[in-house]
């Protein structure tokens, strides 16, 4: 049974497509521009686009929304990150945290799976991390130059190689968690491997 991953974002795909050949599932990119509903919830926006994708593809696929929560901000950008990113970018973000001492910031990713009209799930994998004072590196992509996880040695995602930022992140995460869903109930999806 062939998964699709579906995302108009091919960094996503990159860094999903490494992390899951670990766990021996392989994936098909299906690059498209999804609807996206407004909510709070990264998970709701997820599913709604998983569905989406589902009824015109109809093969098992998922998705993903990833949004980046800063305290100080009481979560902003959270679930309009891809916005605020296009409009405001890192200097903006930066720029509302100006004299801030609380830089404190989680990276949230929700992974929408969808393999048929009445099975669907979500995975939720989070890092948390700080703000840096200013950009920094340039490995990455979108908010990677202005985030540090906790559980690195201090440098932005952007300072990382795409293996080092895959070792910690958010994405990883969720990833770990359908890893494991498809190993046990779709060993089918897996090439042998155990997660
Ligand atoms: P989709 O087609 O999959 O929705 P997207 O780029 O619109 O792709 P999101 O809405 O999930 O993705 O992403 C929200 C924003 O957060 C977007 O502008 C990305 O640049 C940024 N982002 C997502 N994951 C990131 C990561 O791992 N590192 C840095 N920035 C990230």
């Amino acid at each position: 049974m062939k998964l699709f991953f579906v995302s108009s974002n091919s960094h996503k795909f990159q860094e999903i497509q490494l992390i899951l050949r670990e766990y021996h599932i392989p994936i098909s990119f299906y690059q498209t521009e999804l609807p996206e509903i407004q909510s709070e919830s990264i998970e709701k926006i997820a599913l709604f686009s998983a569905k989406t994708a589902f009824s015109e593809i109809n093969q098992p696929l998922f998705t993903e929304d990833t949004g980046l929560f800063v305290e100080a901000l009481n979560g902003f950008p959270g679930p309009y990150s891809s916005y605020v990113f296009k409009t405001i970018g890192n200097r903006g973000v930066l720029h509302l945290l100006d004299g801030e001492s609380n830089r404190t910031a989680v990276f949230k990713t929700a992974i929408a799976l969808i393999i048929s009209n009445t099975e669907s799930m979500t995975f939720l994998g989070e890092t948390k991390g700080k703000i840096a004072l200013s950009e920094r590196g340039t490995k990455g992509w979108g908010y990677d130059p202005i985030f540090i996880p906790l559980e690195g040695d201090g440098r932005t995602y952007g300072e990382m190689k795409i293996e080092e930022k895959n070792q910690l992140s958010h994405r990883r995460k969720a990833l770990q968690l359908l890893s494991k869903f498809l190993s046990n109930q779709y060993p089918h999806i897996t090439q042998g491997g155990s997660v």
